[in-house]
């Protein structure tokens, strides 16, 4: 696979192709980063961008992890002290799940973000940026209740981050893509050069395969889940026997949330994938790509029962090193 078909492999949207293309050209020293708010347990969504920063490193890029504890507090996440805590372990998650430690370098936020020529830069956005603007970037991301003050200073200053990390190509969720085209405008504003984002997608609930997994009135797989609790979230996933679930009544589109964690975690990190069956049933189906096991769940000849089983168990697989650091930290 070339470097651009790699680093792109899993992404929802590329903006633009042709800065991208340029930079996969030449990906020696270039910085690419992620930025997480401090929240404890990682969950799949987390490993989303873990796994395209790992594709990433694969590809000859310096990844950048944004520690992001003063956007955490920003955003009502808990005291400075309480976020610092979380963030040290969401670090060792993120090694304990397989980024490289000699290729990843962890930032936090706080360490340069109360720096005097920070603030005066973040001051002269906020001068040049509108409120409905900057409002209208973090409605994703701040999820619904009365907007406050920190809730528009954290675009900016994300924004910002981008030119202070020095970085050539930022990575997030498809929540942060008005953040990111906020960043293209205002930082030449300030004097500074717009950068390319890729977006990854953002999964489906995983019972209902309608809006967001990480939505919290839904199941969450997270780094805690054991090889138990796996079984039984996957078990109570929606999974028709299809790749293209019918939308809802109300024409909301859905997903088959089942396929997409094959899609978008097993698939990228395992070479091959093995259904295992008894010969009455067929004997094992191995996979080399996610086409080929979606056509197979569509045809009939893959059983959504046995896609279930069979997801558990690679998660869990993918899930353990972190599960198990996190066991270690706490003891
Ligand atoms: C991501 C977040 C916060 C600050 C950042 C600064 C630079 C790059 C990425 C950043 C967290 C993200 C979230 N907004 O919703 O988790």
């Amino acid at each position: 696979m070339d470097t651009y078909d790699l680093i792109t492999r899993n992404a929802e949207e590329v903006v633009t192709e042709e800065e991208l293309r340029a930079l996969a050209d030449d990906p020696e020293g270039k910085r690419v980063y992620v930025g997480y708010e401090p929240s404890g347990v990682l969950h799949l969504g987390h490993l989303l961008t873990a796994n395209m920063l790992i594709d990433l490193q694969d590809a000859g890029f310096d990844v950048v992890v944004l520690l992001a504890d003063v956007h955490a507090y920003l955003n009502d996440k808990g005291t400075f002290d309480e976020i610092e805590a979380t963030a040290e372990v969401m670090r060792e998650q993120f090694l304990a799940y397989g980024l490289d430690p000699e290729q990843t370098e962890f930032v936090f936020g706080s360490s340069y973000q109360l720096d005097e020529d920070y603030l005066l830069d973040l001051h002269e956005m906020a001068r040049s940026t509108t409120l409905n603007r900057a409002q209208r970037a973090m409605a994703e991301i701040q999820g619904g209740e009365t907007a406050k003050v920190s809730h528009v200073v954290y675009p900016l200053m994300q924004a910002l981050d981008i030119e202070y990390l020095d970085l050539d190509l930022a990575v997030g969720g498809l929540d942060q893509r008005k953040v990111h085209m906020l960043a293209r405008e205002e930082l030449p504003n300030v004097g500074y050069e717009s950068r390319p984002a890729i977006h990854t997608p953002i999964l489906a609930d995983l019972t209902t395969g309608v809006g967001k997994m990480s939505s919290s009135s839904g199941v969450t797989i997270s780094m805690e889940d054991d090889a138990d609790a796996l079984e039984e979230k996957v078990n109570s996933a929606y999974c028709p026997p299809t790749r293209d679930p019918e939308p809802t009544d109300d024409g909301e589109e859905r997903k088959n949330p089942v396929l997409e964690l094959f899609q978008y975690h097993v698939f990228p990190r395992f070479e091959s994938v093995v259904v295992e069956r008894p010969d009455e049933y067929g004997g094992d189906l191995t996979y080399e790509d996610y086409d080929s096991l979606a056509e197979d769940l569509d045809s009939g000849e893959l059983h959504p029962a046995d896609a279930k089983g069979t997801l558990a168990a690679y998660l869990d697989e993918l899930i353990a090193p972190g599960r198990e650091r996190l066991e270690e930290l706490r003891d």
